[in-house]
């Protein structure tokens, strides 16, 4: 992509209500627009990190064995006054008139549309366990929507929903997403702590909130310092065999939020050293809730018995707008956004000090080519600007690699290239610098 002709529109400054720094540099990069409170469009480069890290989630979703659907935004009221959600939702729930004067809602979640689905088609135990998710749009009319897309009112989300015959079964369920979660986030560079949550409106008596360390996280949590240390399991454990080990090795080390921290119990298991109290992000909330909504609404299966009983469900929610903004606050510095490679909108940017100079602009074209054909994802610098603005807006919207080309260079037949995590910097003939970002 040329930037000369592309749309990445980056600011000088944050507006006054950006109060944390994501938000700042989300607005400052040219990542996100604010439509309306809590309302955002996606522009060019905020979209690109966006399907990233929404296909990160799908990846890690589809390998645990989880399948893919779209339910659609708007729902039937009908449908949560069967579960018996729709009077106590209150004001968060936007509801919605349709011609024929019917009661939609634009979901704020999908329990009730996934059992739905789920009770037309599966009648024997012998089709479970299954694992339907879905990325899609939620509402949710906020009281106070605030720090940008950290809590938006409209916000992305991958909601999955396990169904199995029994209890022991769904919580081998629950076992692969609380695994798969952590895998998630480890692949868009960010260290995930489970800790024991309170339910909530999903209902249920099991259930871990995944949370993100940040001074700016609305969560307080509280946890064993080796926890926090603990890496993900990685992708190649076993997905069909006994997982429980693992969550156990996880789920042994005292961590809670706040609504569920038990001081006592702190003090008594976790020696004083160890003692971890901080500030969080919720990236991720996963439940256990065995019939509640099955129940109500008539979604049975027969078991090996032949007898019919309400199917075990859990649900597993992901913010992926939320995350974008998690990344930022866990990755970045004075000048701007610092992106993981995984998730980073483009992998380089070609920087061109002397546009409309024939030998610097040949170079830095032979760059771009040279970087795309090696299948990287490459913003070609070619606006007329000065170089200090250019280095200020490419390190602002942080893209991994910057590949300089500069007239001193081009007499001498070297690039610099240089690593935007660290700073450092190398000067190389260009082979060896596309090889460098190669990797
Ligand atoms: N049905 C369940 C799981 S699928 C559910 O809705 N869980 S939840 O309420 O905890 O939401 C799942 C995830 O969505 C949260 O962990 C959080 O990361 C994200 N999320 C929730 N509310 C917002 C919001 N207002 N803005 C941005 N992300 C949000």
């Amino acid at each position: 992509m040329r930037l000369s002709r592309y749309f990445m529109p980056t600011l000088r400054e944050a507006p006054s209500d950006a109060q944390i720094v994501s938000h700042q540099l989300m607005l400052r990069a040219g990542l996100i627009r604010q439509e309306a409170a809590g309302i955002y469009a996606f522009l060019p480069l905020g979209l690109r990190v966006l399907k990233k890290v929404e296909q990160i989630v799908r990846e890690e979703m589809n390998r645990a064995g989880a399948i893919e659907v779209l339910m659609p935004t708007l729902q039937l009221a009908d449908l949560w006054r069967e579960s018996g959600r729709y009077d106590d939702y209150g004001e968060e729930m936007l509801r919605i008139k349709d011609r024929h004067e019917r009661d939609l809602l634009y979901g704020p979640t999908a329990e009730e549309v996934i059992t739905e689905i789920f009770r037309a088609y599966v009648k024997s135990y012998k089709d479970l366990p299954k694992n339907l998710y879905n990325i899609q749009w939620k509402f949710r009319d906020e009281r106070r929507p605030r720090f940008g897309v950290m809590r938006g009112r409209e916000f992305l989300m991958k909601d999955a929903y396990s169904f199995d015959v029994d209890e022991a079964a769904a919580r081998r369920s629950y076992n692969r997403m609380f695994l798969a979660y952590l895998n998630t986030y480890a692949r868009m560079g960010l260290r995930a702590i489970p800790v024991r949550a309170d339910a909530g409106p999903i209902g249920g008596d099991l259930s871990h909130e995944f949370i993100i360390l940040a001074n700016t996280g609305e969560s307080e949590v509280f946890a064993h310092q080796d926890l926090v240390e603990m890496g993900a399991p990685g992708p190649d454990i076993d997905w069909d065999g006994d997982l429980q080990p693992l969550v156990d090795q996880r789920t042994r080390l005292y961590a809670a939020s706040d609504e569920m921290h038990d001081a006592a119990r702190f003090k008594k298991e976790v020696p004083e050293a160890k003692r971890m109290t901080a500030r969080g992000i919720e990236v991720g909330h996963i439940f256990y809730f065995g019939d509640k909504y099955s129940k109500p609404m008539k979604a049975v299966v027969a078991g090996p018995d032949g007898v019919e009983r309400p199917v075990q469900m859990g649900s597993y929610g992901v913010g992926v707008t939320r995350l974008m903004g998690a990344i930022i606050e866990a990755s970045h510095d004075e000048a701007g956004i610092i992106w993981p490679d995984s998730v980073a909108p483009f992998d380089v940017a070609v920087v061109n000090l002397r546009v409309g100079e024939a030998a610097v602009d040949q170079a830095a074209e032979a760059a771009y080519r040279g970087l795309q054909s090696a299948g990287k994802e490459t913003l070609l610098d070619d606006r007329d600007e000065r170089p200090g603005a250019k280095f200020a807006s490419l390190d602002l919207v942080g893209l991994p690699w910057q590949l300089i080309v500069g007239p001193k260079g081009v007499a001498d037949g070297v690039v610099e290239i240089k690593r935007r995590a660290t700073g450092e910097r190398q000067t190389l003939p260009l082979e060896a610098a596309l090889k460098a970002i190669r990797g």
